[in-house]
């Protein structure tokens, strides 16, 4: 039987629908059976286990699955031998520590001989032993942020996105552990065979989150500004400068990061650029 990689990705969950869709990007197509354990990609060697993501750092760990899409934050937690090849750029969060909001936060030091309730205790631990703090980590698997309500812990150790769950208990941020996003990991010990799927999905992958975080700039500017332009925009190489109808233009075509676009356009249009565009990349190719 030819070789396959074995990639897990989260059963259900926040983690999920973004993980099948970078596969997706990738031109991978999975028949997708509701409730199905285990898929088989068509047009790729790929076998996808469909598995809970606190469980997954175990299994690529153990070789169950070769690679996996999981948070950040489950890899730090669980402390399994796992390589973290790719952030992927979604599910975005960070490991806090919150109070209830009416507290005096002091700094640190609050944190001693107080109890914190999490379900991530190692992240908790490690952080606490590094700031020399003295705390007692009270574990609990779910709902952690009802904790200081009903008064089983002072303050809450808990992953935080847009702040509303803290908002409607009652608490307020107050210290970071660690920031997450989902992540591509692999088993430390890959076939020669293996290896070479992962480096044809993982070149994939790179491309795909290139495209997503470039945009394609067009824009059209005189002449003698030209040399000015060139250097604002921060593109992958020189830009492409062509000469318009109208005579002492040209248009300059250029790939530009998203989040430097809104830097510099003022920039340009200081300099006389007119007509400026940005447009989507499908696929960008390092
Ligand atoms: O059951 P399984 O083991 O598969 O998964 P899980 O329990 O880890 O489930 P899931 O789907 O809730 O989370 C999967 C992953 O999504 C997490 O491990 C993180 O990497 C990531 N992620 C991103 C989050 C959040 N954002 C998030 N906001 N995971 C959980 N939350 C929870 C948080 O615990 C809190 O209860 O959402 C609440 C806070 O959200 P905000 O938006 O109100 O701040």
């Amino acid at each position: 039987m030819s070789t396959r990689l074995k990639i897990a990705i989260q059963k259900s969950g926040r983690l999920q629908e973004d993980s099948l869709k970078i596969l997706k990007d990738c031109g991978i197509s999975i028949d997708n059976g509701k409730d199905q354990l285990k898929a088989q990609a068509r047009n790729f060697p790929l076998e996808v286990l469909y598995l809970r993501n606190s469980d997954i750092p175990e299994y690529v760990q153990d070789g169950v699955a070769d690679i996996a899409i999981v948070g950040e934050n489950v890899v730090i937690e669980k402390q399994k031998e796992v390589k973290v090849l790719q952030t992927l750029g979604f599910s975005k969060c960070r490991l806090k520590l919150a109070i209830p909001k009416d507290e005096e936060y002091t700094g640190l030091s609050y944190f001693n001989g107080k109890k914190i309730a999490t379900s991530y205790p190692n992240s908790l631990c490690a952080f606490l032993k590094e700031n020399n703090l003295d705390s007692e980590i009270h574990i609990i698997s779910g709902s952690v942020e009802i904790a200081p309500n009903i008064g089983l812990s002072d303050g809450i150790c808990d992953l935080v996105s847009s702040g509303s769950t803290l908002f409607k208990n009652g608490l307020k941020e107050v210290e970071q552990i660690l920031s997450s996003e989902a992540c591509l990991v692999s088993n430390k010990d890959i076939s020669d065979e293996k290896q070479e799927l992962l480096d044809n999905l993982l070149f994939r992958m790179k491309s795909v989150l290139a495209a997503k975080n470039n945009k394609y700039l067009l824009l059209n500017a005189p002449n003698d500004k030209i040399e000015a332009i060139n250097n604002i925009l921060p593109g992958m190489k020189s830009p492409t400068v062509m000469p318009l109808m109208q005579e002492g233009w040209s248009s300059i075509h250029t790939v530009i990061k998203d989040k430097d676009f809104w830097e510099v356009i003022d920039q340009l249009k200081a300099n006389g650029a007119e007509g400026i565009l940005t447009i989507p990349i499908g696929k960008m190719i390092l």
